[in-house]
Order: structure tokens, then sequence, then C-alpha cells
């Protein structure tokens, strides 16, 4: 457990900013403005705060509200001409970059049996999250995988990829996770459409699984030697239990009951350089304790029903639904169930905020560990922008 150490100097008023504006002042800025500068003392405060103060909104999205909303756009637009046929999630802090929360961009993708999207691929990077149907593909640089309920699986930057549904399967939706918006903010964004607007499929279906999933083993001779996981599918079965061994064998954490980050098998590291992503299992009747992280993290139920309260908002969740922990927000989760767990799938940024030294944890010591509850989940209508 880490703490950031900053509580003891925080908030102190000597040493920061404190100029009030006099005619003179405001005359002196207006000339530093035709410049191209600016006092820095005007921006100080704003530009360093005591501590992260993230513009998202802690949203919760209700499938059963969503879900009809995203069938609908089947027969509205195709996939050809959409590109690809997605509803994204808008938090309403974030609408200027199209973010979920913090810098990560997720969407729900709509798929008829039959339908294809055609290939790209781009230097953001990506994840699906299956959420129902039958038959859904995808192809990643010529590997073929087989997708359905719960199953993770990668498009890392570079990768080609396209998405389809065999003809043969049920409509399918999957959860879109990139990290668009941290891209674009470091104007590092890239797109190519594949020249045949389709790859050939060049090696066995399921081989990533087969070469790199299984357990503790690692095949002989063949290189890898790429900044992402060779492993691109996770599927749920062997997901759900490595959870129930673990959590036969472990307490888990107070904060997260028992979790597991999703890994590159070459080196136990995250998935993707920079989006991560876990499965964390809350046993009947766990209630977690709260704490606090830097890092934007992106929840879905893959199983069972239970809430979260999030800087002292309750909110109450069930399978499928999607809910975002904003950066530095108190966070506490609990299974509404007294006999069978809950299961949260969740990605986030925490690959950059380790990378970048800027992982920061604190526990919250108050009301034993605790948060007061300030009110319920508003309705979605409702989960307005921070003032
Ligand atoms: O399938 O690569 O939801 O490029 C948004 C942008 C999915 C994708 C999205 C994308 C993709």
């Amino acid at each position: 457990m880490t703490t950031t150490g900053y509580d003891t100097y925080r908030e102190s008023v000597a040493g920061r900013a404190d100029v009030e504006d006099t005619p003179e002042l405001v005359a002196y800025y207006r000339e530093l403005e035709r410049l191209k500068t600016a006092a820095l003392w005007t921006v100080a405060n704003k530009i360093e705060p005591w501590q992260p103060k993230s513009e998202s909104v802690p949203v919760l999205w209700r499938y059963r509200e969503l879900r009809e909303h995203v069938l609908r756009s089947v027969s509205l637009v195709t996939p050809e001409k959409a590109g690809r046929r997605v509803i994204y999630l808008d938090n309403p802090g974030r609408r200027d970059v199209a973010a979920a929360v913090g810098w990560l961009y997720s969407g729900l993708q709509v798929m008829h049996p039959g339908e294809a999207a055609s290939a790209h691929a781009h230097s953001t990077s990506a994840l699906r999250f299956i959420m129902e149907g039958r038959g859904a593909y995808t192809i990643v640089d010529g590997h073929k995988m087989t997708l359905g309920a719960n199953d993770f699986v990668l498009t890392p930057n570079g990768c080609w990829h396209e998405h389809g549904v065999e003809a043969d399967g049920l409509t399918c939706i999957w959860q879109d996770g990139l990290d668009i918006p941290l891209v674009n903010a470091l104007e590092a964004g890239f797109f190519v459409v594949h020249p045949d607007l389709h790859q050939a499929v060049a090696h066995p279906v399921d081989d990533s699984v087969a070469l790199w999933g299984a357990p503790g083993l690692r095949p002989q001779d063949v290189k890898w030697n790429k900044p992402y996981s060779p492993l691109f599918k996770y599927q749920w079965e062997p997901t759900y239990e490595a959870l129930q061994r673990l959590a036969a064998a472990s307490e888990g954490s107070p904060f997260d009951g028992v979790l597991m980050h999703y890994t590159n098998p070459l080196n136990g590291g995250h998935v993707m350089a920079t989006i991560g992503a876990s499965m964390q299992l809350l046993r009947p009747g766990f209630e977690s304790k709260a704490h606090r992280h830097t890092g934007s993290f992106l929840y879905q139920v893959a199983k069972g029903r239970g809430y979260s309260i999030i800087n002292g908002q309750r909110f109450d969740w069930q399978e499928r639904d999607i809910f975002c922990v904003p950066s530095w927000a108190w966070h506490e989760h609990a299974n509404a169930s007294q006999t069978q767990d809950a299961c949260l799938f969740c990605f986030s940024d925490l690959p950059v905020m380790e990378k970048l030294a800027l992982y920061r944890e604190e526990a919250l010591a108050d009301n034993g560990g605790h948060q007061k509850v300030l009110a319920a989940a508003p309705t979605p209508q409702a989960q307005a922008v921070p003032a």
C-alpha cells in the first residue's frame, strides 16, 4: 500500500499564487498576450492542483437502458457506411475528447450475422469485451479468433484488425475500449485502411491461444519481440476458474476482493503498452474498503449484481452495466448477493501511470474505511457536468 505523503503539506496558502488584479497588471497581461506569453501566477494554482482533479464524472451506463438503442443502429446505418457501427460512452465532463473516462474511449459495437467491418490499423490500442451473441470473430494481423460472452481480445497499436459475426451466428454486441483520447492528446494518431479491405487468414483459427495460452508454459523456438501480449484472446472460462482457485487460496485485497490482471505471458506485464485490464471476483456479501488512486478505470459487470460508491455516490449495478472510476476518486465495491459471486471486468490506463511513475494510491482512513453515501445514483439524464 503506497500513500502519497502530500497530505502534510496540502493546501498551505504560503508559496501559492495570490496576486490581485490592478489596472496596471491587467494592462500588463494584455501586453504579454500580444507577445503570446502570460504571467505564470495567473494560472499557477489551476495548472498545478494540490491533487488530481478529474473532469470526468462518475457515470453508470445501464445496459437495460442502452441495449435497445444500440440494436436500433442496425436498421439505421450499415457497417460499410458507418465504418464501425458503434454507440460510444460520452462522459459529460469529457465530451470535448469523446472519452468515457479520463483519456479512455469506449463504445458498444453491434453486428448482425453475416456482417463484417473492413480491416484497418491505427496507432491507438484497442480491446473488445464480448457482451452477448454468438459467432463473433475478430482477425488481428491474420490471426482469426472466435469470441464468446465475457471473452476479452486485444487489437494492439499497429495491428490490422477486422470484426464480424458468422452467418449462422446471433446478433453480437461487444464493448470496445481504446486509448483514442490519450493518443490524440499526445498528437500521435495514425489510421490506415487495409488495401484489400479484408485480411487473409494466415494462421490456424485461435492459434494465439494454442501458442501462448497454456498456463506456465511457453513454446520452444517461437520468437516474439513486439510491445504487446502475443496472446490476443483471453477466454472467460479459464479466467473465471483462475479467480475461483485464487479465492480458495487467498483472502484477496480489502479494496478489490480477488483480482487478477490479464498479462503478457512472456513477461507478466500488462497486455498492451497503454491499456491494462483485469477481472475481479467479489465474494457473496463482500464489501470492499474505500481507496483512491491515479489512473482512469472503466468497469463492465461480467457477472452478478452489487453496487459501487464513487466519491460518495452510490451506483447499483447488474450484469453488463458499465461504470467508470475517474482518477483520484474514492471508490469501494460491494456484492449485493449473499449466495452468488460477482465479477467485474475492468480496463484502465494503469500501464501509462506506472511507466510514467505517476501512480499514487491512498486508503480512506476515516469512518472505518467506508465513504459516507451522499447520494443515490442519478438517472442517466440527470448525471450532470460538474460545476
Ligand atoms: O474497431 O478499431 O469503437 O478504431 C472506435 C474506433 C472501434 C476499432 C471503436 C475504432 C474501433
